[in-house]
């Protein structure tokens, strides 16, 4: 999309005011741009022009029911989506956007909540989304993250929007990366994604962010905690919660541990070293030097061009990603592949086609025309 590339070929860090396709609204010292009025929210059926304009006005509403456009899975809605993102395009890109993530109970939503607090309180406008692959009824975090963001979830200034449901991670991911850009196009200043550290995740979300927080807790393993080492690499910090009551000691040292284990590893963003931090979600102590090490982080990156040059990777990563899906769905589905590939596959079996020859034999028919997915 032109428009995107535009975007994200702007220069380095400009000064907020400057415009509000920077990620500079998130400046340390800085107060916020004052919020416009809202719009009235429109009950009836919405047009392309009824959502750019709802979003841009930061009616909260219509930003609902635009994030909703973009989850649906009908065709009519997907053009619809991409021609209400193809407006908003210009408009995004404003936000610092971070991605939290960790095992399930590591602390994340209460985190988040006492972080989106502390932001809001200083004049931020912050949404919070949740990326989880695994998530269905049956696991039942995401009620939970509404619940344990009680606080948050009521602020006028506060934006909550759970993942959907279901669905392959792919599909989470893109809508997720999608729903970034609605709210940065309804001003917000932060966005904060919840990913549970699964394995699957994290890779997803660190490639639709520009800070990535890896929360842990003191007293497990690596192991336990289902944490790979490559995972720790992708952090530009590693924060032990629960750092509070009898904790404390413990997360001290785990703390220190992981600073010895960093200082080994090839650092997530280059020209910034991933530190390890202490903090309680819960009692808030340590979340403020955490607010101040991401705006540290976000000062040096605009300042050498990481930031930009990682923003610019991303969305060249999700057009691959896109192309991959796309050929591949279109390869899969075909009645003829599908019948050739059973063929190959017998052939394989018995020996009188070597994998590579069959696959080569496949590939024969990525030359044909996709079918009518109408
Ligand atoms: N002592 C202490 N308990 C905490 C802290 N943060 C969270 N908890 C508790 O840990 C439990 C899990 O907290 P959540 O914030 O829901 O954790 P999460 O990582 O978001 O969990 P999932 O979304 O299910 O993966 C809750 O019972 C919290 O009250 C903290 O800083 N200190
Ligand atoms: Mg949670």
């Amino acid at each position: 999309m032109p428009d995107e590339k535009q975007n994200h070929k702007k220069p380095e860090w400009t000064p907020p005011g400057a415009g509000p396709e920077y990620a500079s609204r998130v400046v340390p010292g800085q107060k916020p741009q004052s919020v416009p009025p809202k719009v009235p929210t429109r009950r009836q059926k919405m047009n392309v022009e009824d959502y750019v304009q709802g979003v841009l006005a930061h009616d909260r509403a219509v930003l609902a029911r635009a994030i909703t456009l973009i989850e649906s899975n009908a065709l009519v809605h997907f053009e619809q989506a991409q021609a209400v993102l193809k407006a908003l395009m210009p408009h995004t890109g404003g936000a610092l956007r971070v991605g939290i993530t960790g095992v399930p109970g590591a602390g994340k939503s209460t985190l988040i909540e006492t972080l989106g607090l502390m932001l809001v309180k200083q004049g931020y406008r912050v949404a919070v989304l949740a990326v989880d692959p695994t998530s269905t009824t049956s696991r039942g975090s995401i009620l939970g993250d509404k619940t344990r963001m009680n606080q948050l979830s009521q602020h006028p200034q506060a934006f909550i929007r759970p993942s959907p449901t279901g669905g392959a991670l792919g599909g989470v991911a893109r809508k997720s990366r999608e729903t970034i850009f609605l709210c940065e196009a309804a001003g917000f200043d932060v966005i904060l994604v919840e990913t549970v550290g699964t394995g699957q995740s994290e890779v997803a979300v660190r490639s639709m962010v520009d800070f990535f927080l890896l929360v842990l807790i003191a007293g497990a393993g690596d192991e336990l905690q289902g944490i790979k080492k490559g995972v720790v690499e992708l952090a530009d910090a590693v924060v032990i919660n629960k750092a509070d009551g009898d904790n404390r000691v413990a997360a001290g040292a785990a703390r220190a541990e992981y600073d010895r284990v960093l200082h080994y590893l090839s650092p997530a963003t280059e020209g910034w070293t991933t530190h390890a931090y202490t903090c309680s979600g819960l009692t808030g102590e340590g979340v403020a030097h955490i607010w101040d090490v991401v705006q540290q982080f976000s000062h040096m990156a605009h300042e050498n061009g990481a930031f930009m040059a990682r923003r610019e990777d991303q969305m060249q990563a999700w057009l691959q990603n896109l192309i991959e899906a796309q050929i591949l769905a279109t390869f899969s589905q075909d009645a003829r592949v599908q019948v050739a590939l059973e063929q190959a596959r017998h052939q394989v079996r018995e020996g009188r086609l070597t994998v590579p020859s069959a696959a080569q034999q496949l590939a024969h028919w990525l030359r044909i025309v996709p079918p009518d997915s109408t």
